[in-house]
């Protein structure tokens, strides 16, 4: 059946990473007709796309762009901002632009909860998966976390949790999620966005027809501009009557529920402030979602966190070595090292990479109070260094190699060493996951003399 055309509509897929094949997947199964585009004259899974897919023409590099505008419906990876000029001229002439996402909840049948943030995406939509396994609910997680959307579809789910960027919310027009969340908003990808103001109004758009809305109550920014005929929670701060907080009782502080005590906070496997925040929105979105306090705090207790956030990879001469390398972004990096200071101890901090157009200023403040030493690598040490003048302990070095080298020598006993980038890895490395499995086996290594 899946060879079948059952249209003669033509679509174009835009993009030949992970959701360009899942949206070719679909296609396909749906018989309708597709061409792959791409800007790379050698563009990722190419090999892939000429065994799975023989008879479909790919136009990649140069586009013939009368081909393109003949197109019925064109459906762009998250990785192509809009304003690539071929597609902006396409839209401009009528022919519909969408993602994936679009495409997904056209076909989904059961509910969708969508978080979205500059931050705490990946844990917090993680956190809410296993909320809901927990609950008995088969539920299927993905989206910006790694697994397209598309390829979640299936008419036994009875629950998605899709994790999205502001790319996959430029593309989307109605999302129509039962429970919708910004977890907060701090400035990142200022390469692809003219402004602030356009990346917050990306983000803003997973609320768009959202039967709940959940909030951060610390991040004016999260909360939608017109909240009228939707439920709106809050996570955030201390408990009160209203929303998901902490409370201190017997001088341990508690995640509650309103004025419930759920768990203490101590008992959270996942480490740093920031991370009571991740749990307290987790449970503010799975009780707007209907789950059970005794599902979401069994799901509490037995999240480890996922790796590279702030993830301890080891101890040297008894100083810790923390991996974040999935710390791409200054409000990422802020959370981090605000989150794991523990004074008197001082922190290590190392920075570098792509800068993405930061304004890495910001961290001044934070560096000068808890780190002993800021080492700055990569492509663009020279920004960070310029940004970061007046530091004590500034150094600027080559690459990640050599800062790793530089930590192990300027850190002393009870000192932690922070990997956490405040930019993206690919200057030196395939993407941040291969950054922190390096920095893990330096680390395992020099443990094991
Ligand atoms: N690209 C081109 N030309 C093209 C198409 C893509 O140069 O014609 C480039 C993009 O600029 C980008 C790269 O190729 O640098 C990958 O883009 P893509 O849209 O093909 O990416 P996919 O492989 O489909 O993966 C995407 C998300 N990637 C991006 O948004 C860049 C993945 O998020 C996501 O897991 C996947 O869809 C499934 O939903 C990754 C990411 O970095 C983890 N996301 C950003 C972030 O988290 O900050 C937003
Ligand atoms: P995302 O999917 O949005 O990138 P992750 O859960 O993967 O989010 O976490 C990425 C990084 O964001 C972490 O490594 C940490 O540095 C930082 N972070 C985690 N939680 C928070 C938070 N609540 N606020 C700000 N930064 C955070």
């Amino acid at each position: 059946m899946s060879e079948l055309i059952a249209t003669s509509r033509c679509v174009a897929v835009i993009g030949t990473g992970i959701t360009g094949l899942s949206v070719a997947r679909f296609l396909q199964e749906s018989g309708q007709r597709f061409t792959f585009f791409d800007t790379r004259e050698l563009p990722p899974n190419a090999t892939l796309i000429a065994e799975q897919f023989p008879d479909v023409h790919c136009e990649f590099g140069s586009w013939d762009e009368s081909l393109l505008l003949s197109m019925d419906e064109i459906i762009v990876s998250p990785g192509v901002s809009l304003k690539e000029p071929r597609l902006a001229l396409a839209k401009a002439q009528g022919v519909a632009v969408l993602g994936d996402i679009d495409l997904f909840v056209q076909h989904a049948k059961a509910p969708i909860i969508a978080i979205t943030g500059s931050n705490a995406k990946s844990t917090v939509t993680t956190l809410v998966g296993e909320m809901a396994q927990a609950q008995g609910v088969n539920v299927a997680v993905g989206g910006n976390l790694g697994t397209p959307a598309l390829d979640l579809l299936n008419d036994a789910i009875e629950l998605y949790v899709l994790e999205l960027s502001s790319f996959q919310l430029e593309t989307t027009s109605k999302l129509g999620a039962q429970v919708a969340s910004i977890l907060n908003i701090s400035p990142d990808h200022m390469d692809r966005y003219d402004s602030i103001p356009a990346y917050h109004a990306a983000k803003q758009r997973v609320y768009f027809g959202a039967q709940q809305v959940v909030v951060n109550r610390r991040d004016i920014l999260t909360h939608p501009p017109i909240a009228a005929d939707v439920t709106v929670t809050s996570f955030g701060g201390s408990a009160d009557f209203k929303n998901m907080g902490l409370q201190v009782r017997e001088g341990e502080a508690w995640l509650c529920d309103q004025l419930t005590p759920l768990m203490p906070v101590g008992e959270l496997s996942i480490v740093g402030s920031h991370n009571v925040d991740n749990a307290l929105a987790a449970l503010a979105i799975g009780k707007a979602a209907g789950f059970t306090q005794e599902a979401m705090v069994q799901a509490l207790r037995s999240f480890r966190g996922l790796p590279h956030r702030c993830e301890p990879v080891g101890v040297i001469d008894d100083v810790k070595f923390i991996n974040d390398s999935k710390g791409t972004n200054v409000g990422a990096t802020l959370a981090a090292i605000n989150g794991l200071a523990n004074p008197p101890a001082k922190l290590v901090v190392l920075l570098g990479g792509v800068a993405k157009d930061a304004d890495f200023s910001a961290l001044k403040p934070v560096l000068m109070q808890q780190a002993r030493h800021v080492i700055v690598y990569g492509q663009d040490a020279s920004l960070l260094a310029e940004a970061l003048q007046g530091v004590p302990g500034l150094v600027q070095v080559v690459g990640m190699a050599e800062a790793f080298d530089s930590a192990r020598k300027f850190a002393q006993p009870k000192d932690s060493v922070l990997l956490s980038p405040a930019c993206a890895s690919f200057d030196e490395f395939d993407n941040y996951i291969q950054r922190g499995e390096i920095f893990s086996r330096w680390v395992g290594e020099a443990a094991n003399g």
